[in-house]
């Protein structure tokens, strides 16, 4: 490709949009062939276009858009505030449009997405993670692009599960400073008599639903009742730092070299002092409940847990009843065609699950009595979140 050449348009305008000079894309063709090879006295033809047209004409069947980003300070109880960058759901001017985490991407399995992606203030990117869309919406902004302004990412749902979405830009500050939320992708509702009384998808946040987990052969569990958790940690003193900061330059001839970083930032040093759970934040010493992760529900119904760790740690999930764990990292277990080697894992009440960065699961629990349920362990008992509760709650 040679050109475009600045200079007069046939619009009456001036700009860059000209073929370039016949003498100039001569010298480019003696270029690149050679005066002398096996192309010698060839004929050569030489095609110029307009280059404004739909580059992908896929119409969607399911549109949602972000901006990035909001100012906000997440709150202590102490009274500390520590900023934060949050998704911003252009469409929804309520409260539930802006954040911790964003807001909720829902699509149904075998949709084509378009997602409207804007950037108020520098640059950023959104990667779908665990979608696998093309390179060029896939969002990791050094394997290929960063948007400043708007950009439609283009991505189809085909796999039923928990994924999330996040900021690709200078990735270990972007992430940490709140730009991250889920995309959950919903199966298509069975032709069961368990679906009576289930909305089509994609399913209502909080239930009731469909899930994609082993059960064959439809393959999908009913749930009543959905919860998302998502931890997070934050080094408060990362949050005072520039959109930039500890960022590596471009330098394609030596693109690992030390001196490429710049040096204002702390991004190798990370010491978490608050933690948060679903947008709600606690220093480590307190040991007041998580009131957003607590799940009601009623004996004989099934919950379904959605857990995505958004910290750089590593966590332990527990719950204090007998539990199944259906889904890891947006695959379900023992579900074809990739699940032949692998099974639902039973967990014991308190039996714990290790987490870290970026990993999701799904996890059913189906309370056989009544009760207030915390981590299920002796030592710390209710001081974390599960409270399954009936209409005469004990314990
Ligand atoms: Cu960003």
């Amino acid at each position: 490709m040679v050109g475009p050449a600045e200079g007069h348009l046939a619009s009456g305008l001036r700009g860059w949009g000209r073929m370039v000079e016949p003498l100039e894309l001569l010298g480019h063709i003696a270029a690149a062939l050679g005066r002398r090879g096996d192309l010698a006295s060839r004929r050569i033809v030489v095609s110029a276009g307009g280059t404004q047209e739909a580059i992908d004409p896929v119409p969607p069947t399911r549109q949602i858009a972000r901006n990035l980003l909001v100012n906000r300070d997440l709150e202590l109880r102490d009274g500390t505030k520590v900023p934060m960058w949050l998704f911003e759901d252009p469409d929804d001017d309520t409260e539930s449009g802006t954040t911790l985490p964003g807001k909720t991407v829902r699509t149904v399995e075998g949709d084509i997405v378009h997602a409207r992606v804007g950037a108020k203030t520098n640059t950023h990117t959104i990667h779908w993670h665990g979608i696998e869309p093309t390179s060029m919406n896939d969002g990791v902004g050094k394997h290929s692009f960063e948007i400043s302004g708007n950009f439609v990412y283009q991505f189809a749902t085909n796999q039923a599960g928990t994924f999330l979405y996040h900021c690709h830009k200078n990735t270990g500050l972007h992430f940490e400073m709140g730009l991250y939320g889920a995309v959950i992708v919903d199966p298509k509702k069975p032709d069961i008599p368990e679906a009576h009384g289930v909305p089509d998808p994609p399913y209502p946040a909080g239930g009731p639903g469909f899930v994609r987990a082993f059960n064959p052969p439809s393959h999908v569990v009913r749930y009543d009742v959905e919860a998302l958790w998502v931890p997070d940690d934050i080094d408060t003193r990362w949050h005072e730092l520039g959109h930039n900061a500890f960022m590596q330059k471009c330098d394609p001839d030596n693109p690992i070299a030390a001196e490429n970083f710049t040096k204002d930032g702390i991004l190798n040093d990370f010491r978490p002092d608050v933690f948060v759970l679903n947008g709600e934040a606690r220093r480590q010493e307190d040991e007041t409940p998580f009131e957003k992760a607590a799940i009601y529900a009623r004996v004989g119904q099934t919950i379904l847990v959605r857990y995505i760790d958004a910290t750089y740690t590593i966590n332990e999930i527990r719950v204090g009843l007998p539990a199944q764990l259906i889904a890891e990292d947006g695959y379900p277990f023992g579900v074809p065609p990739r699940g032949q080697y692998s099974h639902p894992m039973d967990l014991e009440p308190g039996e714990p699950v290790r987490v870290t960065a970026a990993m999701r699961g799904d996890v059913l629990i189906r309370p056989t009595k009544p009760g207030k349920f915390g981590d299920g362990r002796k030592t710390r008992p209710s001081s974390l979140p599960l409270a399954g509760q009936s209409e005469a709650p004990i314990g």
